[in-house]
């Protein structure tokens, strides 16, 4: 099996972190062409920083990591230190990475990379707010047919919001750039709360990373724990979801999910629902469906494939 070419796109974040890691402890499946960063969970100079992090976590020093757009398309920058503390990598004490930012931007590392790959053999993984992806789009309309699929951490339906009572995060932060996404008319896999809420770091997966004893696991289970203190209080649960790490999951083991093909708007102008990702999963309109909208997961093998991978970094 040829492993599938990906580039991430990432706002790092804890998960993000974990779900860069899952990559690059997958050789076999998944080939990381590049990291390319926007701003998200923090300021872009931190997530462009922590994507250098991982990749010297993971021993990966040569995984070009580019930095992208600054802001969302059309609004502010919303950020998240209140769940990923101030560097958005809290929690393990990592080094400042000596690898090098790449000069090229990021959206301009992404087109180029689609143009000069075949049809259909580079997937787009998003983990952030869309800003990067939708500005490639914009700028190079050309590409959209060429990419053979993006699958991505992103919405809700029946978990609603995160960041306001009907909007996730990522969608929410730039509402703008997730429409032109949603209606570029590529193959979408979409990782919802819905699904990441029943990816939950329990103190045994926990316990599970830090008994691998090496550097990866143990800093994987100080992550999380970190962001663990913001969820459970908030929702009550067993431990934290693990949002980001789905989507490169989904690459290895496609079977641990289940989901409908069904369409996938997003509210641009509602003040109220803004960011709302409006997923017709009783398809009770005859709008054309547009995503995979992912709902369920196996969690127990979704938990040893990941403690699988990260014991072998
Ligand atoms: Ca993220």
């Amino acid at each position: 099996m040829t492993p599938r070419k990906i580039i991430i796109d990432t706002d790092p974040g804890q998960d993000d972190a974990v779900a860069i890691l899952l990559a690059l402890g997958s050789p076999d499946e998944i080939e990381v062409l590049g990291i390319t960063a926007v701003a998200g969970n923090v300021p872009l100079a931190l997530t462009e920083k922590n994507a250098r992090i991982v990749c010297e976590l993971a021993g990966r020093p040569d995984i070009p990591v580019y930095a992208g757009c600054d802001r969302p398309l059309g609004r502010p920058l919303v950020t998240a230190e209140h769940v990923h503390g101030k560097t958005g990598l809290d929690g393990p004490a990592l080094p400042d990475p000596t690898m090098p930012l790449q000069e090229q931007h990021a959206v301009d590392y992404i087109i180029d990379t689609i143009r000069a790959h075949d049809t259909g053999t580079v997937t787009l993984c998003p983990l952030g707010p869309l800003t990067n992806i939708a500005t490639a789009l914009q700028r190079a309309p050309d590409i959209a047919q060429k990419i053979q699929q993006i699958v991505l951490m992103g919405g809700a339906y029946f978990e609603v919001g995160n960041i306001t009572p009907a909007a996730e995060f990522n969608i929410y932060v730039d509402p703008q750039a997730a429409d032109i996404v949603f209606r570029s008319g590529i193959d979408i896999v979409v990782m919802p709360l819905d699904v990441t809420h029943k990816a939950l770091v329990t103190a045994e997966r926990n316990d599970a990373f830090r008994a691998l004893g090496t550097p990866v696991g143990i800093a994987v289970a100080q992550m999380t724990e970190f962001f663990e203190r913001f969820d459970k209080e908030k929702y009550g649960s067993g431990g934290a979801p693990l949002h980001d790490p789905c989507v490169t999951a989904y690459l290895i083991r496609p079977d641990l999910f289940s989901g409908r093909h069904v369409n996938v708007q997003i509210e641009t102008t509602s003040e109220l629902t803004l960011g709302m990702t409006v997923a017709d999963w009783w398809r009770v309109t005859d709008r054309a469906p547009n995503a995979t909208f992912i709902g369920d997961l196996d969690a127990d093998g979704f938990f040893a494939l990941l403690t699988e991978r990260i014991a072998r970094l």
